[in-house]
């Protein structure tokens, strides 16, 4: 399947949630007030958020004007204009190396996973990767992470069960330098005993990469679920805050409908959508592109 009908495919139940609903809004005939609350109430309850809905109304009715558009049905590639420029607000830079990237997320949303799917692209990039298991709380989160580097043979370095977090990403280092490796993506707890211990937990990690590696370019990814819709925009606000987070995957947009949050995270936060995941494989990590994620969701 190509990269586009995957995304297609992927993001089936949001286009279904988008379509049903501006089938109304884009029925009428005149533009006119009651287009533009139909408008708002669908792209609502598509999950963006109000502040970023009134935004895109905003917009659409300076353009509208602009424009001298006068029919309804001459506002959908605008809307679908608009919307693609707001995902494009934060530009998605090349990595350069060496690189690290610390990932960072609530329990569950699909942390190590994404680490295994980004090991597998740098290695098919012909990038040498270390993978550096700093989820010392969670015993079994080792195991799971060497499957992953097994398989995109990245060198994996580990602590023991509850060992300090900070010291298994200044050992990764160490071994990364020594062979020259050009990536190094760790891995980190999404729970620790409470949230202000998790915090202190990301902020060692970083001053140990700033420390240790400062020729390395160093990104701090959070990854989001995207069945939990505008519960991720709270998870982005409260891990930005801690360490000023620079790039967002959105996992599992693979059956949820709520895929509209995206273009709300984009607008509240100066901080990249990179990559979206879509589905449990290997392969399923795409490179996130504004144009093609809306051309997906908006008929
Ligand atoms: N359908 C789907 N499942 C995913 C995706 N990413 C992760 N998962 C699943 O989500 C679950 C939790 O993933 P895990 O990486 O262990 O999360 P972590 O606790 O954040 O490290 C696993 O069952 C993964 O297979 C995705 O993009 N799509
Ligand atoms: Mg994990």
């Amino acid at each position: 399947m190509g990269f586009f009908s995957r995304l297609v495919s992927c993001l089936k139940n949001t286009k279904k949630s988008f379509t049903e609903k501006l089938k109304y809004v884009f029925t009428g005939n005149d533009i006119d007030e009651n287009f533009f609350e139909e408008l708002e109430y669908c792209l609502v309850s598509a999950d963006i958020g109000i502040n970023t809905t009134n935004q895109i109304l905003d917009n659409l009715r300076d353009e509208i004007k602009e424009r001298k558009l006068k029919k309804v049905s001459d506002c959908k590639e605008l809307l679908k204009e608009i919307l693609v420029e707001i995902l494009e607000q934060n530009e998605i830079e090349e990595f350069t190396y060496p690189l690290a990237i610390m990932v960072v997320g609530v329990n569950g949303v699909g942390k190590t996973t994404t680490i295994g799917k980004i090991a597998q692209k740098f290695a098919k990039a012909g990038k040498k990767v270390v993978i550096a298991g700093a989820d010392t709380f969670r015993a079994a989160a080792g195991d799971q992470l060497k499957v992953w580097a097994e398989r995109s043979k990245a060198r994996y370095i580990s602590g023991e069960a509850g060992s300090d977090a900070s010291a298994v990403v200044y050992d990764a280092i160490s071994s990364a330098k020594a062979k020259g490796a050009d990536v190094i993506l760790i891995d980190t707890a999404g729970r620790l005993h409470n949230k202000s211990n998790l915090m202190e937990e990301l902020k060692k990690i970083g001053n140990v990469v700033n420390k240790q590696y400062p020729e390395a370019e160093y990104h701090k990814l959070i990854v989001v679920d995207g069945t939990t819709g505008q519960n991720s925009i709270n998870q982005v606000k409260f891990f930005n805050e801690a360490v000023d987070l620079t790039d967002i995957a959105v996992t599992k947009l693979d059956g949820t409908s709520k895929a509209g949050f995206v273009v709300e995270l984009a607008n509240e936060y100066d901080i990249c959508v990179r990559y979206i995941g879509v589905g449990e494989t290997a392969d399923d990590l795409l490179d996130f592109d504004a144009k093609d994620f809306i051309d997906a969701i908006i008929e």
